[in-house]
């Protein structure tokens, strides 16, 4: 698959912070010092439904990592999956009464426009399930050879126990694994698994579904953990920097990932730094495909939203906040577009060296964007009070807020 064009991103006096970052699996705080290439692993969107103010915040998290990263001078590899087989995906056909695949397709054109208008860095690879099915049988086949599979009436289930480190990505114990794997795509009440949140690793084909050339595991599809570390694996091997998505994630699949990928390396860890986003709520609840409690970037572009201003609001909660979508957030954000466009529109202003300084420390403490925020706004409100005579500044704030925040005033 490709991904989508890139927005450049300036270059800034000086040099960027280290990120100090929550990881999930320490449950603490990392300072991560990438090689001179960061590699980071952003899980993609299962492409049935349109992207919704939860899947862009969580992605402008990620993003955020890029820019603080770009800032330290190093390159970024970073890749993207794209769920394009999954039960949820043909459900939803079936209920629209279309073909999977052009579901699938749609929707993927759909999130690469939301991703360019959002300024939201691009993947290299930006790789789907199906291209990589050829990549996850061999995969699956080592696992069932190995002993860390099993097969229950033709489908292959992964089997935790076969890695000592089960568990120590979302820290939870068996009875919390086992309601979260029934709510999340598992299937902890199938008589015949070794464990109930085994999860799948190759469905047998079922009537009236699609299915690949599994070779020796027969016709079927693909579990969705696989997929990501077959593409993880593909790309980086084990031990690259960062795995994130939103906290929804962390258990079964991030934990999954972690030990289908240390089963069959035999090392540890998968990811370095496991990181999650909050989750975003719509009158009180999850914004979720499955719910229907959705906005759509898409919708408000197309009632005339300035996509800088979504990005605002993205950017006005911290990252690992669960918090609420409204009107007020949107409307807020707007107002803040309009004071810092009006602030750097002046030929001079009040200098802008501390503020460079005070958002890289914002965004290099566990991503505050937020604080980043708050401290333009101050540069802004010096501004409008009583300006300055500091020709550079209105050009370095811009170029500040393009490249660490990706919003081009
Ligand atoms: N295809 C899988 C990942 S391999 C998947 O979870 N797809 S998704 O479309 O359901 O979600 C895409 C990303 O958006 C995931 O990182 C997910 O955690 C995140 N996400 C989904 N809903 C929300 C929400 N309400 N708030 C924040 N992030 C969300
Ligand atoms: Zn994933």
């Amino acid at each position: 698959m490709h991904a989508w064009p890139a927005s450049e991103v300036p270059a800034l006096p000086g040099e960027g912070r280290d990120l100090r970052i929550h990881d999930t699996a320490t449950g603490g705080r990392v300072t991560l010092v990438p090689g001179p290439v960061a590699r980071l692993y952003v899980c993609g969107i299962t492409p049935y439904d349109a992207t919704h103010m939860g899947h862009a915040a969580t992605y402008n998290a990620f993003d955020l990592v890029q820019r603080v990263w770009l800032d330290t001078k190093r390159q970024v590899h970073y890749v993207q999956n794209v769920t394009d087989i999954d039960d949820p995906l043909l459900e939803r056909a079936a209920a629209n009464g279309e073909d999977w695949e052009a579901l699938a397709e749609r929707e993927t054109v759909l999130f690469r426009e939301d991703m360019t208008a959002l300024r939201l860095l691009p993947p290299r690879q930006y790789v789907g399930a199906v291209e990589s099915i050829p990549k996850i049988v061999p995969l699956v086949e080592r696992l069932r050879d190995a002993g860390a599979a099993y097969e229950l009436d033709g489908d292959i289930y992964f089997s935790v126990a076969s890695d000592a480190h089960f568990g120590e990505v979302s820290g939870l114990d068996a009875e919390a694994m086992r309601l979260l794997s029934a709510e999340r795509g598992g299937d902890p009440d199938r008589p015949g698994k070794k464990n109930p949140v085994d999860p799948m690793l190759w469905m047998a084909a079922r009537p009236g579904e699609p299915s690949w050339d599994g070779a020796s595991l027969g016709p079927g599809r693909p579990g969705w953990h696989i997929e990501c570390v077959a593409i993880a694996l593909e790309y980086f091997g084990m031990g690259f920097d960062v795995q994130g998505g939103g906290s929804d994630l962390i258990f079964p699949h991030h934990e999954m990932g972690a030990s289908h990928a240390q089963a069959l390396t035999g090392e540890h860890p998968f990811a370095k730094t496991y990181v999650h986003a909050g989750m975003v709520a719509l009158h009180g609840e999850k914004m979720s495909k499955s719910k229907g409690n959705l906005v759509f970037v898409s919708a408000l572009r197309r009632e005339g939203v300035d996509p800088a201003a979504i990005r605002l609001a993205l950017l006005s909660h911290h990252y690992r906040a669960d918090w609420e979508w409204t009107d007020d957030v949107l409307a807020e954000a707007v107002e803040r577009l309009g004071r810092w466009r009006a602030a750097v529109s002046r030929p001079d202003g009040p200098s802008a060296d501390a503020l460079l300084a005070e958002v890289r420390e914002a965004l290099a403490d566990d991503l505050d964007a937020p604080a980043a925020l708050a401290a333009v706004d101050r540069w802004a409100a010096a501004q409008a009070a009583d300006g300055g005579t500091d020709e550079g500044a209105p050009g370095l704030v811009s170029r500040t807020v393009d490249a660490l925040l990706g919003v081009a005033l």
